[in-house]
C-alpha cells in the first residue's frame, strides 16, 4: 500500500503513427518505478518492448529532443513531421522528455504528427 506516498509510480507509455505507412500503435505499462523524467521511462519501455527504441538530440537548457521512435524519424524539413508528446488529456506537455516527470497512472502518448498549420510555430 501507499505506493503514491512513497513516490512510486505507474505510467502507461504509448507510441502511435496514424499518418504514414506502416501505421503502428504500441503501449507499455510501467509499474512501481520511482518518479523520474519521461526520457528515463522511455528507456525502461525500450527494455520491455523494442518498438520503443528511440534516438534523441541534446539541446543546452532544454534537454533531449526525441528525434525517432521505432525507427521512424521526424523530418521537419521538408515534411513538418515530428514526435509530439501528449499528456493523459491528449494535450501537448509544456516541456520536453528530460523535464517532464509523469506519475500516478498518467498515460503519455508519443504521437507522430504532421504540422498542418501554415503559420510559423
Ligand atoms: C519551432 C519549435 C518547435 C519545432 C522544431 C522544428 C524545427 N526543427 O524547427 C517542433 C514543432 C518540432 C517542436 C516540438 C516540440 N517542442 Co518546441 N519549440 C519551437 C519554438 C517555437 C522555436 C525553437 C527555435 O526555432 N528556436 C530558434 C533556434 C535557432 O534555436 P535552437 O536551439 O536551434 O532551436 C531548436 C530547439 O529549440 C529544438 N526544439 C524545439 N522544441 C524543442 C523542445 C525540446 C524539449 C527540445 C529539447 C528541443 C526543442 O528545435 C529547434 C530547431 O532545431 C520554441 C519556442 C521558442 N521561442 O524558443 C518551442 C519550444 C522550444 N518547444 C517546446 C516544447 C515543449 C516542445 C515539445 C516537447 C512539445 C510537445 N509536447 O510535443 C516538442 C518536442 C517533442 C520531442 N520530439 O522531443 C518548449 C520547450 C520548453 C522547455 N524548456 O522544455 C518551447 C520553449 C515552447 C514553450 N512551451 O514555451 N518545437
Amino acid at each position: 500500500m501507499g505506493s503514491y506516498l512513497s513516490g512510486f509510480c505507474y505510467v502507461k507509455l504509448k507510441i502511435q503513427n496514424d499518418i504514414q505507412p506502416e501505421h503502428f500503435e504500441y503501449s507499455v505499462t510501467l509499474w512501481n518505478l520511482p518518479k523520474q523524467p519521461l526520457i528515463r521511462l522511455l528507456e525502461h519501455a525500450a527494455d520491455e518492448d523494442p518498438h520503443f527504441k528511440f534516438t534523441a538530440t541534446y539541446f543546452d537548457g532544454k534537454g533531449y529532443f526525441i528525434d525517432a521512435i521505432n525507427g521512424l524519424a521526424g523530418e521537419w524539413d521538408p515534411d513538418k513531421t515530428y514526435w509530439e508528446i501528449l499528456d493523459s488529456d491528449l494535450k501537448q506537455i509544456p516541456v520536453g522528455a528530460s523535464s517532464y516527470k509523469p506519475c500516478n497512472g498518467e498515460v503519455v502518448t508519443f504521437n507522430f504528427k504532421k504540422e498542418t498549420d501554415n503559420k510559423c510555430p
